[in-house]
């Protein structure tokens, strides 16, 4: 069974995303391993997103994601990485279907909504920053 890290970014927190958003991953079948409300600090966001950092839009990326609480949470599922992306959408919401949470909430690809692992080996890490390691709750 796998976990995958997904994070409500500052503008979804701001927007009282966060029921419909846990909802939408309850009632696809994910299971809630855990959950919190906190600030990003710029250190944290710059690791979380290493990978960009050559990118010309790294700096305000990570201006965003510290610019407000996060919601951030494990789930766990069959192929939690893969189905949590589809529930997702796509990076850009011009491109996101309608139904997908970006599709449905978003309008502009540096405001949208929501992280998600694009990898197992990236759900591992990000868990680890954000949560010190493997969920503890298993149900
Ligand atoms: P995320 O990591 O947030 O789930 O997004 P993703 O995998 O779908 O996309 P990724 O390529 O990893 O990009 C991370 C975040 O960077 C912002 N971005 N801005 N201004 C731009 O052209 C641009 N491109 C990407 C988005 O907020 C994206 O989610």
């Amino acid at each position: 069974m796998e976990q995958t890290f997904i994070m409500i970014k500052p503008d979804g927190v701001k927007r009282n995303l966060i029921g419909d958003i846990v909802s939408r991953f309850e009632h696809k079948g994910f299971r809630l391993i855990d959950a919190k409300l906190l600030n990003v600090s710029r250190e944290t966001a710059e690791l979380h997103y290493c990978d960009l950092r050559e990118k010309p839009f790294f700096g305000e990326l990570v201006a965003f994601i510290i610019s407000g609480p996060v919601f951030a949470m494990v789930w766990e599922g069959e192929h939690a990485v893969k189905n949590a992306r589809a529930l997702i959408g796509a990076t850009n919401p011009v491109e996101a279907s309608a139904g997908t949470i970006r599709g449905d909430y978003a309008l502009d690809v540096s405001s949208n909504i929501i992280h998600g692992s694009d990898s197992l080996e990236n759900a591992d890490r990000e868990i680890g920053l954000f949560f010190k390691g493997q969920a503890a709750f298993s149900y």
